[in-house]
């Protein structure tokens, strides 16, 4: 009987837990989505479903681009293409850095501590086939979260993560042409610690 399955009724009961105690919880359960595993059939299976499905879409539609107009800082801007435009929102504005640096860098500051699951990178033009992704809580406190590289312009790369921080930093280096990197938006989803 699946009524009476022992692992099902723990995972009910840590369901039970996960919403007793969000926000807090939020940000893990997402990571943990993925691996959630539910038999097929039965009262109790369809009731564990139906809960993990309505949970799901609340944390979803708890979580806000945090980047989207916050402070930020870089190597080198251009007048045409600020810093600013990396975190409008806008798919037809970008940040640029000016000529001639192989390497460069572009952080944001969001102001308080949040958890960050999610992080979508919009190239430009001028892209990095080497980036790094730093965040940090306080200021210097640098930790490296992901590595990667684009491969072509305009790209766009996202990935998943279960980061706590008020500061991130993306380093870019090894541009193929031009000694130049840009950026059209880089998002950040999650919400406040
Ligand atoms: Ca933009």
């Amino acid at each position: 009987m699946i009524d009476s399955d022992p692992q099902l009724i723990d995972a009910l009961e840590v369901l039970d837990l996960v919403e007793a105690t969000m926000p807090d919880l939020r940000c893990a359960m997402r990571s943990l989505w993925p691996g959630v595993h539910v038999r097929a059939g039965g009262p109790r299976t369809n009731l564990l479903e139906q809960r993990c499905a309505a949970l799901a879409e609340r944390i979803a539609a708890a979580e806000t681009d945090l980047a989207q107009g916050k402070a930020v800082t870089s190597s080198s801007e251009t007048v045409a293409h600020p810093n600013e435009h990396a975190v409008d929102g806008l798919a037809s504005t970008s940040w640029s850095t000016t000529d001639g640096a192989t390497t460069a860098w572009i952080q944001i500051d969001l102001g308080s501590v949040h958890w960050i699951s999610h992080v979508k990178l919009h190239w430009g033009v001028y892209y990095a086939r080497v980036w790094t992704w730093d965040i940090a809580v306080t200021p210097g406190d640098w930790e490296t979260s992901r590595m990667g590289g684009a491969t072509a312009p305009m790209q766009k790369e996202e990935f998943d993560c279960l980061d706590r921080a008020r500061y991130v930093r993306l380093s870019l280096a090894d541009p193929p042409g031009l000694a130049r990197f840009s950026m059209v938006e880089i998002e950040l989803w999650g919400e406040p610690a």
